[in-house]
């Protein structure tokens, strides 16, 4: 399994989408089912209210995510995928945890279930971390303007920042970190001369 994780933002969707047409087999973020489970839009609930709906939406980003990675392991010896059980919890309701948007048991349930899921996977993980400034990835979230994101401050991006910079330094799986502040071209040869040697 190859995770690719970085801020929001930064390029994994350009960076996946490129490698797809290249016929590497990729898995999407699951972001249409978000913003549409039953009629529901749990984006655009989480984005508009943090604290009611971290957790709602953190089990759903964990559940859905996993879903798409047993759906496409079958005998693939390689996927790349767009974040991770272990980003949902790492990254996110660890920043919501901080902030006091979910309760303790809540993070730890989260933990838990996400070990749980990745268990599942005999698969080798590595990492790929997109970097950008978080100034950067906020204003490309901005250019982009997707409606669920309008209520996304700098301040949640430089959060989410620091929690990834503090992530990589201890995450031994971590292979590539790239800069994403070039062009999603040249972001896509570094990636795809790794993924040859891998
Ligand atoms: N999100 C979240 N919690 C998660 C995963 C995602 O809050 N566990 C949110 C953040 C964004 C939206 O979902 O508002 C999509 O986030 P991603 O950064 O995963 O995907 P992008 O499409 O923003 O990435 P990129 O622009 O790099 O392609």
């Amino acid at each position: 399994m190859v995770y690719v994780e970085g801020n929001i933002g930064v390029g994994k969707t350009t960076l996946l989408q490129k490698l797809a047409e290249k016929g590497y087999p990729v898995v999407q973020e699951p972001v249409k089912l978000w913003t549409d489970c039953n009629g529901v839009n749990f984006l655009d609930l989480y984005s508009k209210d943090l604290p009611k709906w971290a957790f709602t939406f953190q089990t759903l980003a964990l559940f859905s995510i996993w879903h798409e990675q047993a759906e496409a392991c079958g005998n693939q010896p390689i996927i790349i995928m767009e974040r991770s059980v272990h980003s949902v919890v790492k990254i996110f309701a660890l920043n919501q945890f901080k902030n006091g948007f979910l309760s303790l048991p809540q993070y730890l349930l989260l933990e838990k279930l996400s070990q749980m899921l990745s268990g599942r996977f005999k698969r080798r993980e590595v990492f790929i971390y997109l970097h950008t400034t978080a100034e950067e990835a906020h204003h490309r979230m901005k250019l982009r303007a997707r409606s669920e994101e309008t209520g996304l401050s700098l301040q949640y991006f430089q959060q989410l920042q620091e929690i990834l910079l503090g992530w990589m330094t201890k995450e031994e799986k971590l292979q590539l970190v790239v800069n994403a502040s070039q062009g999603p071209q040249e972001v896509f040869r570094v990636v795809e001369r790794f993924l040859q040697v891998l």
